[in-house]
């Protein structure tokens, strides 16, 4: 099926996904370096729109100044050789052996002021990028033991830094949000703020909320055992979806980071559909960027690299328009409403009903014959759900 990614679409990936040379835990890299241009120039031919980054992924950790500004400068000529844009840029407080307690969060005091400096030099760098969107992964924010780490501490600390963060940008005036990414575990054997609603309800007792939202991923969340598209619709009614992290993984196990649809196929066509279809009167339910952070796997050549990355875009796209075909088709439509599925959607009471009037309606309770409504009777969900498989597999 001909189908091209186009910057319309808002696909962007962060220069450590492509960048990726396959180094882990047991094994060396499998690939040479990227080089950073080169991953500019590659991503916009392919049909993104976007790069991402962490500090690190430009210039290596303890870079001098002058390597440093050697860095950004030739990220922003391939910028304007390309037409590509910084959407969104993250901080590196995992990888240097300072940050192995954490950054924020680190039982060392002096070790959390330094990262703090990290990471307002690098909003400064956002704002001269144009980047609006700021996520904060703390993969080192967690303990593997319960003695070491003191919990209620921890989070006042990620308070107070997130504070300072939220009045930094609020006094510069930089037009920039904040996304915190949940991950239940890996690096630490526990990590703060593992789900999406562990980050939300933390948002709430932040002194600038509405700076702060999430990045949720597809695999962090699927690591966990939950459903990510429900995730997504939770973070949308709280207004908090500001940024997304797609890839695929399947089930509870390490962070596999595959490509978007690699995993849990049927989540990643209600993700879409969510994402596409489940907005107010059913048109886009987000407008930001369509963020893919995945690995190119430890197998895959240079070539490899690039199929992989193409493969995230038009997975996405595939699914989207097989969306659209499971919402038009007539069948479908009958299914949901056999299903009641929009009637979720009117609300429980009539309009000015009270609780009084509730209990002064007969029908709700007194003659409702619950048995007799409903025990005999189908909500009909399988074939709804065997109508989008079919869908799906693109065989309606
Ligand atoms: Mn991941």
């Amino acid at each position: 099926m001909a189908i091209a990614p186009t910057p319309d679409d808002r696909f962007s990936f962060g220069l450590w996904t492509v960048g990726y040379t396959g180094a882990d835990p047991f094994g060396g890299p499998t690939r040479p370096p990227l080089d950073t241009v080169e991953a500019v120039t590659r991503l916009a031919e392919l049909g993104a729109y976007g790069l991402t980054f962490h500090d690190d992924d430009l210039f290596p950790f303890g870079s001098s100044d002058a390597v440093r500004q050697t860095e950004i400068d030739r990220l922003k000529q391939a910028l304007a050789d390309t037409g590509l844009v910084v959407p969104m840029i993250t901080t590196n407080l995992f990888s240097a052996p300072v940050f192995k307690d954490g950054g924020f969060t680190s039982n060392d005091r002096a070790v959390r002021r330094f990262a703090l400096r990290k990471v307002l030099r690098n909003i400064d760098l956002a704002a001269e990028l144009g980047a609006q969107t700021f996520v904060m992964w703390g993969g080192r924010e967690g303990a593997e033991y319960d003695a070491a780490k003191d919990i209620r501490s921890a989070l006042a600390r990620y308070r107070e830094a997130v504070n300072l963060l939220g009045d930094y940008v609020t006094d510069r005036g930089y037009d920039i949000r904040f996304a915190i990414e949940p991950k239940p575990n890996e690096p630490r054997g526990d990590i703060l703020l593992p789900t999406v609603g562990h980050a939300m309800a933390f948002i709430e007792t932040l002194e600038r909320p509405e700076l702060v939202g999430v990045n949720p991923e597809v695999g962090h969340e699927q690591m966990a055992g939950l459903n990510f598209t429900a995730g997504i619709a939770q973070a949308l009614d709280a207004g908090k979806l500001f940024h997304i992290d797609l890839n695929g993984q399947r089930g509870i196990k390490y962070d596999q980071d595959l490509v978007f649809g690699h995993g849990d196929l049927h989540n990643a066509f209600s993700l879409v559909d969510l994402l596409e279809n489940g907005g107010p009167g059913g048109g886009r339910a987000y407008d930001g960027p369509r963020h893919f952070d995945y690995k190119p796997s430890r197998t895959e050549d240079t070539a490899g690299v690039w199929d992989s990355a193409a493969a995230n875009m038009r997975t996405y796209l595939l699914l989207k328009e097989r969306a659209v075909a499971f919402r038009a088709d007539p069948e479908v439509q009958e299914a949901l409403a056999a299903s009641r599925v929009p009637e979720l959607a009117q609300p429980t009471l009539a309009a000015g009903e009270s609780y009084d009037d509730l209990l002064a309606d007969p029908a709700s309770y007194e003659s409702f014959a619950p048995d007799a409504y409903f025990g005999a009777r189908g909500f009909g969900f399988v074939r709804l759900q065997q109508l989008a498989l079919e869908h799906l597999l693109g065989a309606r």
